[in-house]
């Protein structure tokens, strides 16, 4: 077999619409090309390690990838060389950028997202990745000298102008069903909250128009032409309109681009469905709660969160990695934690330092950020709603 490797690379890779992973739509151009036979592949291998730091796990990662491929004649590569050149490197500065600067790679980068998931069904590659726990320990004592926290997020997520609610003196709705994705909001709903961070986590702020309608005073055409159920969310999307927020989290995640909101773990998977059924237990809970005595009713509950914080390990969400399933929760916790600690002084987090850590590492994602309400209006409505203030 000749492998080929570029001295001078310039390459590029072009995908069609069809199956993404053909090595017949990947078109390398290459300047200066080598040509490598047998021993080659060693040549290889070690000009590689040469061109990095001596040893780093970086050139290891690539050359293991590449020695199971063609330790196995029978496995078809559709990676090429190019992919596997990368993925070693990816992988790692996902991991750590993700960590120290909680700097998110694939946010409002569907491609990139996608590769990495594709990368990830290919066993070749899988059974070479490090350990992340490890490589982050690993590159924080490599660069203890030069890592400093930074006061700016390197996040591609751009702050929009958020349009104005709409109320009854609206009296056309947008023109529906024209093409364009309407997801309709209310800026205080928390449930209209889970969806609208979605729709921002995966970068969708242009393909999915925002629509907020005030609950007091909804516009009319809502009930008779939008959404029968007179609630929000719902989502106007190739020629119907869905609601229920918990299914357009699904709904978002199976037909829209963008990072994917839950792993293909099997044991994430069903964990992420036992939490997504706890959400109606957990908010009914609280929520009956301010009738009574919050600080003895909902400590079950928030101890549930605080155990289901602890399974896993690979990061300081549900699932590790944030989710929707964190994206469930946030908009219910956010309003919990600042109502029970003004009127009750009771501080959700004191003693829980899992969930502790939980809401400091959500209030980094600007995904979230950038639909909290202010605390202050939260008091006051949740005072004047439950508490008759
Ligand atoms: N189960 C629904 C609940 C949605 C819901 O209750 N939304 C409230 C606002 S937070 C609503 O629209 N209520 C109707 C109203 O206020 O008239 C979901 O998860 O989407």
């Amino acid at each position: 077999m000749q492998i080929c490797r570029a001295a001078n690379v310039e390459h590029r890779i072009r995908k069609t619409e069809g199956d993404k992973r053909e090595n017949e739509n990947r078109v390398l151009t290459m300047k200066g090309v080598e040509a490598m036979g047998e021993t080659g592949k060693e040549r290889w291998s070690r000009n590689e390690r040469r061109s990095t730091r001596e040893g780093w796990e970086g050139s290891t990662g690539r050359r293991e990838i590449w020695d199971r491929h063609f330790a196995r004649p029978f496995v078809l590569i559709h990676d090429s060389q190019v992919d596997i050149a990368y993925a070693p490197f990816v992988e790692r500065f996902q991991i750590f950028l993700q960590d120290v600067w909680k700097y998110d790679i694939t946010a409002g980068r569907p491609k990139l997202a996608t590769w990495i998931e594709e990368m990830n069904k290919i066993d070749a590659y899988t059974e070479t990745k490090c350990d992340p726990e490890e490589l982050i320990q690993n590159y924080k004592q490599w660069n203890s000298k030069s890592i400093s926290q930074p006061t700016i997020m390197a996040s591609p997520f751009v702050k929009e102008d958020l349009p104005p609610t709409l109320d009854s003196t609206s009296t056309e709705p947008p023109p529906l069903f024209d093409g364009t994705t309407r997801l309709y909001i209310a800026y205080v709903c928390p449930f209209a909250q889970r969806v609208w961070i979605a729709r921002n986590y995966k970068g969708l702020q242009d393909e999915i128009k925002l629509v907020p309608i005030n609950l007091g005073d909804k516009p009319t055409w809502y009930k008779e032409k939008v959404y029968p159920e007179n609630k929000v969310p719902s989502l106007e999307h190739n020629n119907k309109v869905i609601g229920e927020s918990l299914d357009l989290l699904k709904y978002l995640e199976d037909n829209f681009e963008g990072p994917k909101l839950l792993p293909n773990d099997p044991s994430k998977q069903r964990f992420s469905e036992e939490l997504l059924a706890y959400t109606d237990t957990f908010n009914k809970t609280v929520f009956t709660s301010f009738k009574g005595d919050p600080v003895k009713e909902t400590g079950g509950v928030f101890d549930y969160i605080e155990t289901a914080l602890n399974k896993f390990e690979d990061g300081p969400f549900f699932l590790g990695q944030f989710s929707l399933v964190d994206i469930a929760y946030a908009p219910f916790i956010e309003r919990f934690q600042v109502f029970l600690q003004d009127v009750w002084k009771y501080d959700i987090t004191a003693g829980r330092p899992k969930l502790t850590i939980w809401i400091e590492e959500l209030n980094k994602i600007d995904a979230y950020t950038h639909t909290k309400g202010d605390p202050e209006e939260i008091v006051q409505g949740f005072k004047k709603r439950f508490l008759g203030q």
